[in-house]
């Protein structure tokens, strides 16, 4: 299968993100996900609740925007087109017209998505991966996939969804990482304003050093 440009193939599925530092959040007994923004009142769903909403599996590549791809992974839970329908359009203000979603999780990272981004026929709240539940590493007990967008838009460990009339605010407007707001990767919309293709290196040497830190981390934690 050919990857989008700039990404190459990983063996396997690492853990990733901007704290590796740190073990995964833990997973509340009842984990809940708050949904607030433009409705009539929030909704505090329980993750359980996903359960009654068609099952749906997608078989997809995943591809972070540092230029590594894993590659054949399986996921499951339910389409976020689905979820949208049955569960959050009933509840939007009269009138209100959604064009931003904020996917927030446990550990603070946050996605902005278009919705019409989220809307896309393989976009998944996913609970499983590979005929499992999610561990920790990989987005307990719920995250959003998104596979024809960068693994930032990806969240882990969902605990609140926002959904926004107007664009958010931009917080990393002057960082390097600028993240682009459609971060789709066969455009390889790496980066809000400069060319993926420039900036490849940048990222490339970002997660040399994430990964060093973590391995150095998980010694000290073996050593104990
Ligand atoms: N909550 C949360 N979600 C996150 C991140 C994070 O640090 N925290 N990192 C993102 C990045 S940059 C990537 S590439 C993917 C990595 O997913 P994985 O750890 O399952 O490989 O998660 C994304 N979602
Ligand atoms: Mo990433």
């Amino acid at each position: 299968m050919k990857l989008p440009p700039g990404q190459r193939a990983v063996g396997g599925f690492p853990r990733f993100g901007k704290d590796l530092k740190s073990p995964p959040p833990p997973v509340p007994a009842d984990p809940v996900i708050k949904l607030v923004g433009a409705l009539t009142e929030d909704i505090t769903l329980p993750v359980a609740e996903l359960a009654k909403l068609p099952r749906r599996e997608v078989r997809a590549d995943f591809h972070c925007v540092a230029g590594w791809s894993a590659t054949g992974l399986v996921w499951e839970g339910v389409a976020f087109r689905d979820f949208y329908r049955e569960v959050v359009e009933p509840a939007l203000r009269p009138g209100a017209v959604v064009s931003h979603l904020v996917f927030v999780g446990a550990d603070g990272v946050r996605g902005v998505v278009m919705l019409e981004d989220a809307l896309g026929e393989e976009v998944l709240l996913a609970e499983r991966l590979g005929g499992e539940p999610l561990t920790g590493a990989h987005g307990a007990p719920v995250r959003l996939v998104s596979p024809w967008q960068y693994g930032y838009v990806n969240v882990k460990h969902l605990v609140r969804v926002e959904f926004h009339v107007a664009a958010p605010p931009l917080t990393d407007r002057w960082s390097p990482l600028a993240a682009h707001s459609r971060a789709r990767v066969w455009k390889e919309e790496r980066h809000r304003r400069l060319p993926g293709r420039v900036v490849r290196p940048v990222y490339r040497g970002l997660v040399a050093a994430i990964r060093a830190a973590s391995a150095r981390q998980g010694r000290r934690r073996e050593r104990g």
